[in-house]
């Protein structure tokens, strides 16, 4: 399965990442999940569930820096009716030749207008595929705005998904918000050889999806547009597993933010918090997103 994921990444882009041909979401979707943001930035969680991660809050943090929440499907149900749509996870699972499909985390981006509004080089493997057996996932970035390198769009080292991989780290020392100096000092580690440097303009409710070990960042919002926003779907194989640990703790050697998914002696991932929302086998889909989201959003 994980040989046909490479596959399909190679035949449709070789570079690791690929920009969808047509909107995932139309106009007045977009309208909707623009309008709830700083609904949830600001705490007001309407499904009275708190998000796993909450980078920023108005008034006490840094106004300049790219925001972040993850896991916001928990406390939006606006959020959550594109995150768990059936639809995206359907397009997604297709496109990646899976029989079916999970939700292994979402972001919610904002980035201001600011000089210091750049995301460090990373791969989203060395956070949460590297978690889970058959997690080579991918990532589907589901652009609000007009993306574009000035204000800031997601920029890709093109076919770095095929470099060495770096050790893997915790998360704590998160290349996420670092915004490094030498902006390609940390690749320069990795690279075999020269570096291409690509940053694929997206229309609004277009989406890149890309292969999680490809390395990406983006920089500043050097743009006049006040904000550039997008929500980030990462996606892993329905019936991808926890790595086998030799921990008896709970959290296994899961770490920072993914520990506290896992459950002692289990290697099966929680619906909970992974929820499958597209199967060919419709009696696996997890049952109360259809509750919590209705049809959900996409491909109208
Ligand atoms: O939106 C961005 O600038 C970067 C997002 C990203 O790298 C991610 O969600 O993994």
């Amino acid at each position: 399965m994980l040989r046909r994921t490479l596959q399909s990444f190679k035949g449709v882009a070789a570079s690791g990442f690929t920009v969808t041909p047509t909107p995932l979401i139309n106009h007045s979707e977009i309208g909707l999940l623009k309008k709830s943001l700083p609904t949830l930035y600001g705490g007001d969680f309407a499904s009275k569930q708190y998000p796993d991660e909450w980078h920023y809050r108005p008034g006490f943090s840094k106004e300049d820096v790219t925001r972040e929440v993850c896991n916001a499907w928990k406390s939006s149900p606006t959020i959550a009716s594109l995150v768990l749509s059936p639809h995206i996870a359907e397009y997604v699972a297709k496109f990646m030749g899976w029989r079916s499909i999970r939700v292994g985390q979402d972001d919610v981006i904002q980035k201001p207008r600011s000089e210091v509004s750049n995301v460090g080089w990373h791969r989203d493997y060395s956070y949460i595929n590297s978690n889970f057996v058959g997690g080579d996932g991918c990532t589907v970035w589901i652009s609000l705005d007009r993306a574009t390198e000035e204000n800031g769009g997601v920029k890709y080292a093109v076919g770095s998904q095929e470099w060495p991989m770096e050790p893997l780290r915790d998360g704590v020392d998160s290349a996420f918000m670092s915004g490094a100096s030498d902006p390609l000092a940390y690749l320069r580690r990795y690279a075999p050889e020269d570096i291409e440097i690509a940053c694929p303009e997206v229309d609004p409710g277009h989406a890149i999806i890309h292969q999680s070990k490809v390395f990406h960042g983006s920089s500043n919002n050097g743009s006049a547009d006040n904000m550039r926003e997008a929500i980030v779907v990462h996606f892993v194989e329905g019936d991808c597993q926890w790595k086998e640990t030799e921990s008896s703790l709970p959290w296994g050697d899961a770490g920072y933010i993914y520990g506290r998914y896992r459950r002692a002696g289990e290697v099966e991932l929680a619906e909970d918090h992974f929820p499958i929302t597209w199967s060919e086998n419709e009696a696996e889909i997890t049952g109360w997103v259809k509750d919590y989201i209705g049809n959900g959003m996409g491909m109208k």
